[in-house]
């Protein structure tokens, strides 16, 4: 229960399609169920972040695009634009989620406000500014300062902290917390969705969603999946994130067509989560994979690589079915025991699903950001 003074919370993240912009936008409308108040700071409005909901305020960052530069600035009027909302709101809290630009712009915009009145700044690390950027000497320096200038630092997974102890050489406390979702109700039946998806009676709904980058292994995917048997036995849906049609010639070459059906930029996601038997995603590195997550919501157990995060989410053989990484035959046999043995699907669903709820729900996680910010406003944060 909140009974202590309502907090100001300054959001900023990648609004576009993306894991960390769907926690960073979730995390604004928990809080703003809560009492407190979600201003985000941002190029876009998140693509998930409802319109018209108390407590949530969105400030757009606006660039000019000057002849002068080569390549366009982002950092100077997103730092100029967490101050000015800073000083106009009194933020109590700026909690950046990615350090490349967000933390440095927010450890800017702190330093140029008077002492008493700058915000606490919270950095949230998902994933490839540390696993990628970090290596990269253009960015390992800045990202290592904004880390240690920073109130707080937390990671979305024990993976992600270990990797940014090892790679980044953070001296600092880095807290854990892990990522939630909390699914929306599904706007139509699952039959429905099925339907429109074409999946037949006797046929499995396997379900794969991401942006499609290099390190989600679309190859692995879809090599996964010409090697399960039998072939009618299952159909792949594929929630895109970004543009398929690079993936089309090897969709036909491994004789997939009709078997793989695509839909780019869903919204309505739950409607096809609900509709999901089994989640297969083959990334190289996930620092935790909420994709995973969401299709645990809804008792879909899912096939994963057990790299980076993941084992974190999903327990091998309990709550879903873990398998080297690029291993396309362990990764179809695991499919296909799953499809087989209906009962099991289930029993791992159900399990899944209660995991999900226990440790990776609003109610488990959200109450521990609130706690963090507390802590730094009261001074005693982890620097
Ligand atoms: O995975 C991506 O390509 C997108 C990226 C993002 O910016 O959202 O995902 C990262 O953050 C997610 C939310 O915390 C995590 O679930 C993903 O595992 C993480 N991606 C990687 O570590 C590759």
């Amino acid at each position: 229960m909140e009974s202590l003074r309502p907090l100001k919370i300054g959001i900023t993240c990648y609004p576009s399609v993306g894991g960390s912009g769907i926690l960073a936008s979730a995390l604004g409308e928990e809080l703003a169920r809560r009492g407190h108040e979600a201003h985000f700071i941002s190029y876009e409005r998140p693509f998930r972040l409802p319109w018209g909901a108390p407590g949530i305020f969105f400030h757009p960052v606006v660039i000019n695009d000057y002849g002068l530069f080569k390549y366009p600035d982002y950092t100077l009027p997103l730092s100029v634009k967490m101050a000015e909302v800073s000083r106009d709101v009194g933020l109590d809290v700026l909690h950046v989620h990615y350090a490349v630009p967000h933390a440095t712009a927010a450890v800017l915009a702190r330093s140029m406000l008077p002492e008493g009145s700058a915000p606490r700044v919270v950095t949230t690390l998902h994933g490839t500014d540390t696993t990628l950027l970090g290596r990269d000497a253009g960015y390992g320096p800045a990202i290592t300062h904004a880390l240690e200038r920073s109130d707080a630092v937390t990671t979305v997974s024990e993976f992600l902290k270990r990797e940014t102890q090892a790679h980044l050489s953070v001296r600092r406390p880095i807290e854990v917390i892990h990522n939630f979702f909390e699914p929306r109700p599904a706007k139509r039946p699952r039959e429905a969705v099925r339907a429109e998806l074409g999946i037949g009676e006797r046929e499995a709904m396997v379900l794969h969603a991401s942006n499609l980058r290099p390190l989600k292994r679309i190859d692995v995917l879809l090599e996964s999946a010409a090697r399960i048997r039998p072939r009618e036995s299952f159909k792949l849906v594929i929630l895109a994130g970004g543009d398929f049609t690079p993936f089309m010639g090897d969709v036909e070459r491994l004789g997939l067509s009709g078997r793989v059906i695509v839909r780019e930029q869903i919204s309505e996601i739950e409607d096809y989560l609900q509709a999901a038997d089994i989640g297969l995603f083959t990334s190289d590195v996930e620092s935790f994979c909420l994709s995973i997550l969401e299709a645990m919501c809804f008792g879909c157990p899912s096939v994963a690589t057990e790299v980076g995060g993941i084992p974190e989410v999903v327990e091998s053989g309990v709550s879903g079915l873990l398998v080297p990484h690029a291993d396309t035959d362990g990764l179809a046999r695991a499919v296909e025991k799953l499809i087989a043995d209906p009962a099991l699907r289930r029993a791992m669903g159900e399990r899944a699903r209660a995991r999900a709820r226990s440790h990776f729900s609003a109610e488990a996680i959200v109450p521990r950001y609130v706690e963090l910010y507390r802590r730094v406003c009261a001074g005693a944060g982890m620097r």
